[in-house]
């Protein structure tokens, strides 16, 4: 049934046993030269960092073609700055940028990107976790006049050369569809903020029990309508002083999930220090100013595909946290605040982490989407999502 991924090294099944990696190699196995490609076609290295030409080729590519929901109403809308900031990590390998491009007249026309990760993996009998360097996978995107033509396996397989040169084995990446074979399925949850917009670009619809009411946004308003100012003490931006203090409490609080990244200072620096319109990191400082919490949040808006009145949906997506001295109900509380004070329409979350413990409290809904986390080259038994503390991208 899965003509390619039949053939990798992935669980095939939801039964598959072996637990670490599902196939060895040595670099020497390794081909050389990058992986055969229709003859109108080349293999292309954009430089994101320094060149904001290919940077700006990327970006078009995906802002056109990339993924879309069901109905396609909404196409997701990676700005620049984020592209950069989420393909450039510290030992980011420019290589693994891997883009296809019409050799005529230069044309991108499909990417697939890598970062390096270090993955804390705790093994199903119990034990110490196991954290081992893989490759982070996103952004894979094929022009939509070129779907369908067995291009994506092509990607997939130039990308693992890639990494696999440099001595990499393992790989995590999400989808939104099912393949062989997640490891965990995650839910989607949305909080409103700007509920009048959401309903006009059919993102919400009005609740039928809210139909009832003599004016039903007027009551949707009210219900969604969040505090002006934060609620929690010394809760304030995460500046660069606080990323010795970010990087010990978050490598705490990482420590007890079942799959999720270590941090190195480096790796907070780039992260998790706020980038305007990319990423909003926060603190609790104590009476020394010493961070004792941590929250975050970053923007991936959506184009709105034909709404005469809105072209962009402005979401906010819930990114990394350790919540110590204040529960986390009550550090999102204060996020909810910051995002509507930004401007969001929604705050997008997923069942991970310990995100169920303020879902209802802080009325998101269910959402119809779900992401599937996957290891490739790695057998490990399903878990459920609240033991993942991994947030991709
Ligand atoms: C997908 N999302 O099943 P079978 S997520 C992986 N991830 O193979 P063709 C996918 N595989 O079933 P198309 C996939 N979607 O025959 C489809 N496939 O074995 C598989 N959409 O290829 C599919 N971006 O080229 C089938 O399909 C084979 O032209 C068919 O291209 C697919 O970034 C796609 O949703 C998704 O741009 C590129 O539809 C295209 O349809 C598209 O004929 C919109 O492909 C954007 C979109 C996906 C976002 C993402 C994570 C990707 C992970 C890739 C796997 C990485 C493995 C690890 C590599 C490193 C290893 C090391 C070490």
């Amino acid at each position: 049934m899965h003509e390619f991924w039949s053939t990798q090294p992935v669980p095939q099944g939801e039964k598959e046993a072996q637990e670490g990696p599902l196939e060895k190699k040595t670099v020497d196995d390794v081909p050389k030269s990058p992986y055969p490609i229709a003859s109108v076609l080349e293999w292309w290295v954009p430089d994101v960092l320094e060149s904001e030409d290919d940077l700006r080729q990327i970006y078009e590519l995906l802002r056109d073609n990339y993924v879309e929901d069901d109905d396609s109403m909404f196409r997701f809308n990676y700005s620049h700055a984020f592209l950069k900031w989420a393909l450039t990590p510290p030992g980011y390998v420019k290589e693994w940028h891997v883009a296809v491009r019409r050799k005529n007249d230069k044309s991108v026309v499909a990417f697939i990107s890598g970062i390096p990760i270090d993955i804390a993996v705790k093994p199903s009998a119990g034990g110490d976790a196991e954290v081992r360097k893989m490759c982070e996978i996103n952004f894979l995107c094929i022009h939509k006049r070129l779907r369908e033509k067995k291009l994506a396996p092509i990607l997939i397989k130039e990308v693992t050369r890639r990494v696999n040169v440099l001595d990499i084995w393992q790989a995590v990446y999400t989808a939104g569809i099912v393949l062989p074979t997640p490891f965990t399925s995650a839910q989607y949850f949305h909080r409103s903020l700007n509920p009048e917009k959401l309903v006009a670009i059919r993102f919400s619809r009005i609740p039928p029990q809210y139909e009832k009411f003599q004016n039903p946004m007027q009551m949707m308003k009210r219900n969604y309508a969040v505090p002006n100012a934060p609620a929690v003490r010394g809760f304030r931006e995460m500046e660069a002083g606080d990323v010795p203090a970010v990087k010990s409490i978050l490598n705490a609080s990482l420590a007890k999930f079942s799959v999720a990244p270590t941090f190195t200072e480096e790796e907070v620096h780039h992260w998790l220090l706020p980038r305007e319109g990319v990423v909003f990191s926060f603190v609790v400082a104590d009476s020394n100013n010493v961070a004792t919490d941590f929250v975050s949040f970053y923007s991936l808006p959506s184009t709105v595909i034909g709404n005469s009145k809105y072209n962009e949906l402005n979401a906010a997506y819930t990114y990394y946290y350790s919540a110590n001295t204040v529960p986390i109900k009550v550090l999102m509380g204060d996020v909810l605040s910051a995002a509507k004070a930004k401007g969001f329409d929604v705050v997008n979350t997923l069942d991970i982490l310990d995100n169920k413990e303020f879902l209802q409290d802080l009325k998101f809904g269910p959402g119809d989407g779900n992401l599937h986390y996957y290891f490739y080259n790695w057998g490990y038994p399903i878990v459920q999502p609240k033991s993942v503390g991994l947030v991709m991208l």
